[in-house]
C-alpha cells in the first residue's frame, strides 16, 4: 500500500504546486498611473485574477519601460509580452486596413465612433487584427487629437506651414501633415517633451489627458483645437496567449475586456474635463478651429488615397454612410 501513498503524496504535491504556481502575463502599457488607460488596465487584471481563481496574474507595465509602441507591437506578435493597449496608428503598421481610423474628421465624435466599433465594423477590425496576432479584448477611446505649438501660435492651418511637427510613427499622421505644407517628425511618446526642450519640434499633436499627463502643455502652450483625428485605442492580448486558453477563461477574458473599456471610457469623459482645466489654469492657452473645411479639403488627397486603396475601401465607406 505504500505505493499509494507515495502516488496521492505526487498528485497532492502535483495540485500543490499547480495552485502555487499561477501564469504570469506581462501588459504593456505606455500612460502612468492614474491614467485612464493605466487604471482600465489594472481594472483588466484584477477581474482576470478573481475570474480564474489566481491562476493568471497579468502585470501591468506601464510607461513603456518595456520599449516604445512600434517595437511592442513587434513584442506582442513574437509574443514576448502577452497584453497591450494601443492606438490606432502604430497598429495600422500590423493591420493596413486600420489605417483608415487615422484618417483625419472620419468620426464627428467618440459617440459615432463607438456605434462603428461596438457593431458590425468592429468585428471586422477585429477579425483583421486576429488574422494578424492581435485579439482585440475592448476599444478604448483615443479621444480627439489637436495641435499644440511652442513657439507659434496657429490660429489657422497656414500657421501650422513650415512647423516641424511631431507625430506617432504613422503613414497617415505624416502623410497628413506633408499636406498641411508642415515637417512631420516621427518620436517616440517619451522623446517628445525632449524634443520639445531641444527645439528640434515645433508643434506635436495628441488628446489633452496626454497633452496634460506628458507635460508638454508646460512648454507648448498654443493649443489649435482641431480635434482632427477621433480614432479608438485597443485593448490586445497575443493570438499565441489565446491559443493556451481554455474556453472558460477565454470568457473570463473577454468578459474583463468589455468590462475595462466601459470603465476606461467612463475614466476618460472626466478626464478630458480635468485636463483642459488643469492646463488652462497652468497657462495653456486654447484657440478653437472656426471652420474645419479648408483643413478637409487639403486632405482631399488622403481620402482619395484609402479610398482607391481595396484594404480601406469598404471601411470608409461604411464610415461615411453612417
Ligand atoms: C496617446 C496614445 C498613446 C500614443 C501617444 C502618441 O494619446 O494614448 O498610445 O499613441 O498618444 O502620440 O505616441
Amino acid at each position: 500500500m505504500a505505493w499509494l501513498g507515495v502516488l496521492c503524496l505526487a498528485l497532492l504535491c502535483g495540485q500543490a504546486s499547480h495552485a502555487q504556481a499561477p501564469t504570469r502575463l506581462r501588459a504593456w502599457n505606455i500612460h502612468p498611473d492614474g491614467y485612464p488607460v493605466t487604471e482600465a488596465m489594472k481594472g483588466f487584471a484584477a477581474q482576470v485574477a478573481r475570474a480564474t481563481q489566481g491562476r493568471y496574474q497579468i502585470e501591468v507595465f506601464s510607461n513603456a519601460t518595456l520599449g516604445d509602441q512600434p517595437k511592442a507591437v513587434q513584442m506582442l506578435k513574437s509574443g514576448e509580452i502577452d497584453i497591450a493597449e494601443f492606438s490606432s496608428g502604430p497598429l495600422s503598421d500590423a493591420v493596413p486596413g486600420i489605417k483608415v481610423l487615422n484618417l483625419p474628421f472620419l468620426f464627428t465624435d467618440s459617440a459615432h465612433m463607438f456605434r462603428h466599433l461596438d457593431g458590425a465594423l468592429g468585428q471586422r477590425f477585429a477579425a483583421n487584427l486576429q488574422a494578424a496576432g492581435f485579439v482585440v479584448l475592448g476599444w478604448y477611446d483615443g479621444g480627439g487629437r489637436s495641435f499644440y505649438c511652442a513657439n507659434r501660435a496657429p490660429a489657422n492651418i497656414r500657421d501650422l506651414a513650415g512647423a516641424s511637427i511631431r507625430v506617432q510613427q504613422s503613414e497617415v499622421f505624416m502623410e497628413m501633415i506633408r499636406l498641411l505644407d508642415a515637417k512631420p517628425v516621427a518620436l517616440p511618446f517619451k522623446d517628445v517633451l525632449g524634443g520639445f526642450q531641444q527645439g528640434a519640434i515645433d508643434c506635436a499633436e495628441n488628446n489633452m489627458p496626454s497633452y496634460e499627463s506628458t507635460g508638454h502643455f508646460k512648454l507648448a502652450k498654443s493649443v489649435y483645437v482641431t480635434n482632427h483625428v477621433i480614432s479608438p485605442e485597443a485593448l490586445v492580448v497575443s493570438s499565441a496567449l489565446w491559443a493556451r486558453l481554455s474556453p472558460e477563461d477565454r470568457k473570463a477574458f473577454s468578459d474583463a475586456g468589455a468590462q475595462s473599456a466601459l470603465l476606461m471610457r467612463e475614466l476618460w469623459n472626466r478626464r478630458v474635463a480635468q485636463a483642459l482645466e488643469n492646463t488652462a489654469r497652468q497657462g495653456a492657452q486654447f484657440v478653437r478651429v472656426k471652420d474645419i473645411s479648408p483643413f478637409v479639403r487639403r486632405m482631399a488627397p488622403l481620402y482619395s488615397k484609402y479610398m482607391a486603396d481595396p484594404t480601406t475601401r469598404e471601411e470608409l465607406l461604411t464610415i461615411i454612410a453612417k
